[in-house]
């Protein structure tokens, strides 16, 4: 089967604010969790920092020039905490509203759209200090800065997401401490969940009451794994896992609150539930991102307190050691499609890790394995759109190689090499076969 995509479908490349933009201390920025987590020595591969990264805060033209001639129309970025408030809390800096007014006049100025993600893992470390996200008056700090961003930004913006992966941000950080801020506790873990969609509900709640006519959404990285084997057991164990990876997110989204049978699991854990928060929490939505890099198997085991374990798969492996397999994109978007009918889905994020390198002749960069990756991905999003599911728009990550957090510079995930010595940009053969994927000179 051959299909295109719709003519309104949305081409986008995305990033993240520590990941690119460097200028860690100019023009009143504060410090975030990941400022003293790279700082931590054994916390992040070579001690590596995003202080310079990809020094986007002074080379934007130059990645919205790259956007504009392949023909991306929609940049998905992030706006850093601490460069808004550098405490996170009280009036904004506004050299750092002026530096987002800039960029934002930019992509304007290039017909790109900008999709704004209001919280890409970069707590202000002062809040960090009193307590971070297990503690509830995050949430409300978080409401404050996203209604600074609405107001500074609200004529240029009309797509806004609120939190990308939460799961990140409180089970990476907070449970099993590979993230910012590092710390190894489950009860402060799911308190962080709850106090970060609570942060989200409270942030859509207000972004309505302000009468703005844009849309807002938020953005996960859930899983639905597949059953190993079609056995019942296997099903069940798989069903088990979209628990813990999905419907603690999606439930409380959509109304029907953290799913029993996961919570009744975890004995230690007690979710910070207050009166109205639920209600809070699932406030409709205009869509749902999905993060897409790939998709688990597992199976029964008597042993497990959720009964589910995850087995190895023959899969090729991305650099990320994460298997390739482009139909559990489908698998995800029916899933999602089907369980909670949102309004509308986009993949904000998709792509993989290849570790490439320039050509003799120093201008090229020969990445078949992205190109491969990125066709049967996108052919997977083409059948979810025959098929009816209201898939809107695809964001390629990322449009740099980029610092990927524990990892550093280990792991490129750009279609454009950006050197981390000299910052200099190299298309790499992943961005020209996008820019024909977008042209509509490819078929899926
Ligand atoms: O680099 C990250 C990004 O910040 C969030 N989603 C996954 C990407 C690849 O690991």
């Amino acid at each position: 089967m051959e299909g295109k995509f719709p003519k309104d479908f949305v081409w986008g490349a995305a990033t993240a604010a520590y990941q690119v933009e460097g200028a860690f201390d100019e023009d009143g920025r504060g410090s975030s969790i990941w400022d003293s987590f790279c700082r931590t020595p054994g916390k992040v591969l070579h001690g590596q920092t995003g202080d310079v990264a990809c020094d986007q805060y002074h080379r934007f033209d130059e990645d919205i020039r790259l956007m504009s001639e392949a023909g991306i129309g929609a940049y998905r970025f992030s706006i850093a905490w601490p460069r808004i408030q550098s405490d996170g809390r009280g009036k904004p800096n506004q050299k750092g509203l002026d530096y987002y007014r800039r960029l934002l006049a930019a992509l304007e100025k290039a017909g790109i759209d900008p999709y704004v993600t209001i919280y890409h893992w970069d707590l202000p470390q002062a809040l960090e200090d009193e307590g971070g996200w297990p503690v509830r008056d995050t949430a409300y700090r978080f409401e404050e800065f996203a209604n600074i961003c609405f107001e500074a930004f609200g004529p240029s913006v009309r797509n806004w997401t609120t939190l990308n992966e939460p799961f990140c941000s409180a089970i990476l950080g907070y449970e099993i401490g590979v993230h910012a801020p590092g710390r190894k506790s489950r009860p402060d873990a799911y308190r962080a969940v709850h106090h970060l969609l609570l942060g989200h509900g409270l942030a859509v709640r207000d972004y309505r009451a302000s009468g703005a006519k844009g849309n807002i959404g938020i953005v996960l990285n859930i899983q639905s794994p597949r059953p190993a084997t079609p056995s019942k057991r296997d099903a069940l164990a798989a069903d088990r896992a979209a628990d813990r990876d999905s419907r603690m997110y999606l439930g409380p989204l959509f109304g029907r609150g953290y799913p029993e049978r996961h919570l009744a699991a975890c004995p230690d854990v007690s979710m910070p539930v207050e009166k109205g928060d639920m209600e809070i929490i699932a406030q409709p939505l205009d869509y749902v991102g999905i993060n897409y890099y790939t998709e688990n198997a597992v199976a029964w085991d008597d042993g497990a307190p959720e009964n589910f374990k995850l087995v190895p798969t023959y899969y090729e492996k991305t650099d990320m050691g994460w298997d390739v397999i482009p139909e559990g994109l489908l698998r995800f978007l029916r899933w999602t499609n089907d369980e909670y009918s949102p309004k509308a889905l986009y993949v904000t994020e998709n792509g993989c890790a290849v570790n490439d390198a320039v050509s003799e002749s120093g201008d090229r960069v020969r990445d078949p394995k992205r190109i491969d990756y990125l066709r049967s991905h996108l052919a997977s999003c083409c059948r979810a759109v025959e098929e009816g599911i209201p898939l809107k728009g695809y964001f390629v990550w990322s449009l740099l190689d980029n610092f990927e957090w524990s990892f550093g510079y280990s792991k490129k995930f750009g279609i454009i090499r950006c050197d981390p010595e000299t910052g200099r940009r190299i298309p790499k053969d992943s961005y020209y076969y996008y820019r024909e994927a977008i042209a509509g000179n490819e078929r899926f």
